[in-house]
């Protein structure tokens, strides 16, 4: 049984707060038309393609999906014309957000407003952007949505993408708090992986683009939020020890 009382609430963005990835993809594709690229990303393929977490990293690993080894000659080239692709995507993104912004998934915003009323912190720790984070949640929360977060991690402020743990170990600096005193909450592989190897027990619930992965690491895999009181954050928190534990 773990002795550690919960004390603060880790949250990814994309998928977990809201099902973003459709206007995501949205997004890359009218980037893709707009600079005179052939390139279409389906849906099946853009599901497979978020194998790879961070939109240039993504490109870049389309590009060589259809053009094959890229020599180290050409890569700054290629990583060029990928962030080109990316800023223009993330232009397009954040105008569609700022316009019609999707909703939070359900049970989000009922559990946000009971943690921080029962005294929890509240984190993100995310892949994306914070101009993007910035423009699902001015929409949801208001412009003073930072003030519901005493941390934040970005794809910015954390460079090494989910399964990389670095934006999970960042928000637990942030926060001043052990691995074994928090939740974290993720709709993917890469962030219950990223999660995990921060020593942060992962409560994933899938999106529409990650429903199909394989989440049987996971302590806990809901279908959505809806419902979910911090008393059973408790629970869980209480019966499921960090992974660490687990390693110890
Ligand atoms: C999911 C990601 C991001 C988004 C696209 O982030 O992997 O790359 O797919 O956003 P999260 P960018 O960790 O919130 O699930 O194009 O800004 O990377
Ligand atoms: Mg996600």
């Amino acid at each position: 049984m773990r002795r550690t009382p919960l004390r603060a609430l880790i949250f990814d963005v994309d998928g977990t707060l809201a099902e973003t990835e459709g206007t995501h993809r949205e997004a890359f594709n009218l980037a893709f038309c707009a600079l005179g690229l052939d390139w279409y990303w389906s849906d099946a393929l853009y599901t497979r393609l978020l194998a790879v977490s961070g939109g240039q990293e993504r490109l870049l690993h389309y590009w060589r999906q259809i053009h094959g080894p890229l020599a180290a000659a050409k890569l700054p080239a290629v990583q060029d014309l990928c962030a080109r692709i990316h800023a223009l995507k993330t232009q397009i993104y954040t105008t569609r957000l700022r316009d019609a912004a999707p909703p939070l998934r359900p049970g989000i915003r009922a559990l946000i407003a009971e943690a921080r009323a029962a005294g929890l912190q509240l984190a993100i720790a995310t892949t994306t952007s914070p101009q993007n984070i910035d423009a699902l949640l001015t929409p949801t929360f208001g412009r003073r949505w930072r003030t519901l977060f005493a941390a934040i991690g970005d794809g910015i402020s954390a460079p090494r993408k989910k399964p990389d743990p670095q934006v999970y170990r960042q928000v637990l600096g942030k926060l001043g708090l052990k691995a074994s005193a928090v939740l974290a909450f993720e709709d993917s592989v890469n962030g219950l992986a990223a999660a995990a190897r921060a020593g942060i027990t992962p409560l994933i619930t899938p999106a529409h683009h990650t429903r199909h992965q394989d989440f049987s690491g996971a302590a806990t895999v809901l279908s959505s939020l809806a419902g979910v009181h911090v008393a059973d954050l408790r629970r869980w928190h209480a019966a499921f020890p960090t992974i660490m534990d687990h390693a110890a």
